[in-house]
């Protein structure tokens, strides 16, 4: 166990959440979610990879734009912001062990407090990530990425690589640097690059050109930085439509692939597709994951849930089985997450104020996404779907079908042949309702 919690324990009253099947009534247990099942000779633990999301988990505090913070924790409290900042790692490392996830993920002022000058929050860095070493050393809990606040601190008001002010470009790239530092330091195994506040309010003072440029330009630097260090982590683009800004530049996963072509960045690249993130740029979570596949760039996931009538980012747990189902069904098929996970960046709403309300929030989340994983395989080894969308295509597996996909058949071609041969097309049924029914079916489980 930490080091400290051996002598104080921040959640006493609450046990390591355990399995105990879908017919228990125990609200503090896994119904779906058995760690050491065995799919394909992998425990569930390892094909699902969870992660806490540190800054909901431990630094959100239940405020909103029109009123403050409604959770008090009992670990805030200390002498200076490192010492209380170092407690309240302790009790993290205490939930993530009692939940059973085996990773965790961080912004560098998310566990330390940042200082008056980058140096002092280096320093503070750089004990905050000594006491994560200990602390990952003794659960076991491994990193799955970190990144970098670009956004918070008032010198990003404008941005942070797209800053039109080269100074604040410069902090932001030191910054960056040592995120990537700290983040190698602790094992992480990706690097993620989430917009923050790179896009813009209005084009009356804004040079969009050049601000993509340096975008590109900062990821390049980032790039031959974690090679002069060694760094082997997975880099990662988090795509998000609007919020903060107005027009974010990676608006979703086409766009972001669009932007890495163009800056020859998409060999180094993945994407950490955020459910609600998905739904703010109009698209399902399961269409921005197939983009990622057909691209060979489905990096990680960043577990969440919008809300169906209101338009900005509510980061709520996620407990909707059909869109999970979906959605892991298009993961599976693209072969797994590789060194991504499943990272819980996800909040509790204002009034969930006890410290059960933490546990009754993962635990919901992780039964979501175990119970879909197991109806998704179902699903996949079926096939149903498979093959509906097999014989719907296949015209194209023989004949001038094949010919054209292989590029081989002009227009002057395909017009001689209904001309000359094929005439009017007969029109097939898309059998959607016929499909969402069976879908249906694996979703009630009387299949
Ligand atoms: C913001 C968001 C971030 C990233 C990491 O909407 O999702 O927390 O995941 O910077
Ligand atoms: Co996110």
């Amino acid at each position: 166990m930490p080091r400290s919690s051996k002598s104080k324990s921040w959640f006493p009253k609450i046990p390591a959440i355990a399995y105990e099947g879908a017919g228990t009534k125990n609200p503090l247990a896994f119904r779906h979610y058995n760690p050491d099942e065995m799919f394909d000779g992998k425990s569930l633990k390892e094909h699902m990879r969870f992660s806490i999301a540190y800054w909901h988990a431990f630094r959100g505090v239940g405020s909103d734009p029109f009123g403050p913070g409604t959770i008090v924790r009992p670990w805030e409290s200390g002498k200076d912001a490192v010492s209380v900042a170092k407690t309240r790692m302790d009790a993290a490392f205490e939930f993530f062990a009692k939940i059973g996830a085996p990773f965790w993920c961080f912004h560098d002022r998310d566990i330390a407090p940042e200082g008056k000058t980058l140096a002092q929050s280096n320093k503070n860095l750089d004990a905050l990530v000594a006491h994560a070493k200990d602390l990952q050393k003794a659960t076991g809990v491994k990193l799955l990425w970190g990144t970098a606040n670009l956004f918070s601190n008032p010198r990003f008001m404008c941005g942070a690589a797209t800053n039109p002010d080269a100074h604040v470009v410069a902090y932001a790239a030191a910054q960056v640097k040592k995120a990537m530092d700290v983040t190698q330091e602790l094992g992480g195994e990706n690097y993620v690059f989430w917009g923050g506040r790179e896009g813009y309010e209005t084009l009356l003072n804004t040079n969009l050109k050049r601000e993509q440029d340096h975008l590109g330009a900062f990821l390049h630097a980032a790039l031959d930085y974690a090679k002069s260090i060694g760094f082997k982590g997975q880099f990662l683009i988090e795509p998000k439509p609007k919020e903060p800004t107005k027009h974010q530049y990676d608006f979703d996963v086409a766009s972001g692939i669009a932007f890495l072509r163009t800056y020859k960045l998409e060999k180094y690249f993945k994407f950490n597709i955020e459910t609600n993130h998905a739904t703010l740029a109009g698209h399902t979570f399961q269409h921005e994951i197939e983009v990622a596949a057909a691209a060979g760039m489905l990096g990680s996931i960043d577990a969440n849930a919008g809300d169906l009538l209101l338009g900005w980012d509510t980061d709520q747990f996620c407990t909707d089985h059909r869109e999970l189902t979906l959605a892991m069904v298009s993961i599976l098929r693209a072969g797994g997450l590789g060194t991504g996970g499943f990272n819980f960046d996800a909040k509790l709403r204002r009034p969930s104020i006890d410290l059960e309300d933490l546990f009754h929030a993962h635990i919901g989340g992780m039964d979501a996404y175990a119970l879909a994983f197991k109806t998704a395989r179902r699903i996949l080894a079926d096939g149903l779907f498979e093959k509906n969308v097999a014989d719907r295509y296949a015209s194209f597996d023989s004949g001038y079908g094949k010919d054209f996909e292989k590029g081989k058949l002009g227009f002057k071609e395909l017009e001689k042949l209904v001309l000359t041969q094929l005439g009017e097309p007969k029109p097939q049924s898309g059998r959607q309702e016929y499909l969402e029914n069976r879908l249906a079916d694996y979703l009630t489980g009387s299949v």
